[in-house]
């Protein structure tokens, strides 16, 4: 059997991942593929109580260096637990935010340098990679208004300040740019429809979806 693939799906908050997923979802199972949603930090039950630890709480509950230790014990559960046995079975594996989100958030948001991260992704990972990384670009104050019209308890992260989520922004263009072959910026201002359409033709571009 063909092994599955994986697309993690990477941007700012609100910025539309989890409705993109939603529609990924129906149109790749719409071709007979056999998808598995998931997200990061989470996906496991180990992983799911690291995220509540890592969400909640006061905004300094963690300094970045912890944090970063924090997301990668979740993220090794998750893989070796439920990303690599969902792959092996030949299922597509749709993952909000994986790896980047930690070289975004507590590299260039929280002051970790790239190669200390880099050397933590290696010792936890070796070289398992995202197949394709979709990264949803939006201006910040627009996914930070659509998500406190959800009306939500805001998250730890959501509440830093502007200038915080503006180098969020450049960081994920910035690895978009170093890893063109991994990686597609997607339009997030535009329509959800129309997001949705741009990253299937991005999938039929980039991977094969014959099942
Ligand atoms: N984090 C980290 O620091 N380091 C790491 O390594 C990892 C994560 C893995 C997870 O939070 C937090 O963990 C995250 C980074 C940190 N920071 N925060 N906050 P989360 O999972 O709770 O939050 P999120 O990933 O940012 O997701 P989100 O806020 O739910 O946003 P979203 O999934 O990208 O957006 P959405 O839910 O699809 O859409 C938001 C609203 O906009 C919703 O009402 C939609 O109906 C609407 N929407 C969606 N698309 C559109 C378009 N195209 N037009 C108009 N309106 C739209």
């Amino acid at each position: 059997m063909a092994r599955g693939k994986l697309i993690t799906l990477e941007g700012g908050e609100g910025a539309g991942k989890t409705t993109l997923i939603r529609g990924l979802t129906k149109a790749l199972a719409a071709r007979g593929i056999d998808v598995v949603v998931t997200r990061e930090p989470g996906g496991t039950p180990g992983a799911e109580l690291l995220r509540d630890i890592l969400l909640n709480g006061d905004v300094q509950r963690w300094s970045s260096r912890t944090e970063a230790l924090l997301m990668y014990a979740a993220r090794v559960d998750h893989v070796e637990r439920r990303i690599k046995p969902a792959l092996d079975c030949g299922a597509w594996v749709v993952c909000d935010r994986f790896a980047d989100s930690t070289r975004a958030y507590q590299g260039v948001g929280g002051g970790l340098k790239a190669e200390e991260l880099e050397e933590l992704r290696h010792f936890a990972l070796g070289d398992f990679r995202a197949d394709l990384t979709l990264i949803v670009d939006i201006d910040p104050e627009e996914g930070l208004a659509r998500t406190l019209a959800r009306g939500e308890k805001a998250t730890r992260f959501e509440k830093f300040d502007s200038g915080y989520h503006a180098r969020l922004r450049q960081a994920f263009l910035d690895i978009a740019a170093e890893e063109p072959e991994r990686c597609a910026v997607l339009d997030g201002m535009q329509p959800a429809e129309a997001v949705l359409e741009n990253a299937m033709a991005l999938i039929d571009a980039r991977l094969s979806t014959a099942a």
